[in-house]
């Protein structure tokens, strides 16, 4: 019975590996993460659970951060044309998105 269970989880790490490593390229690791006109970047983007800060980039056109799922469902932000906006994420997989701009979309994996 112990075996049994030590390879579940051996199997279950195997499953969590492959999933991280079919996940998107061209990611980034940073609590601040840019509003840019269309774009959110770095996504998909890697933090430790704790705040990250949107910051828009200027000049910019009005975009909002709205969250769409994830383990918590923080604030969603005004939509703004400068400034910055906080969320504090715990750990999982947060998505959000940009209501104005179709595609205008982004991850974060939480860990
Ligand atoms: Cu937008």
């Amino acid at each position: 019975m112990r075996s049994q269970l030590l390879m579940l989880a051996a199997g279950l790490a195997l499953v969590a590996g492959c999933k991280s490593s079919t996940s998107p390229s061209g990611g980034g690791r940073s609590t601040t993460i840019t509003v840019g006109n269309n774009f959110f970047s770095p996504t998909p983007d890697t933090v430790a659970a704790g705040q990250v800060t949107f910051s828009w980039s200027t000049p910019s056109n009005g975009h909002n951060v709205t969250w769409i799922s994830g383990p918590t469902t923080p604030s969603n932000s005004q939509t703004l044309q400068s400034g910055t906006f906080p969320a504090t994420l715990q750990a999982g997989t947060y998505t959000y998105h940009c209501t104005i701009h179709a595609g205008m979309n982004g991850t974060i994996v939480v860990q």
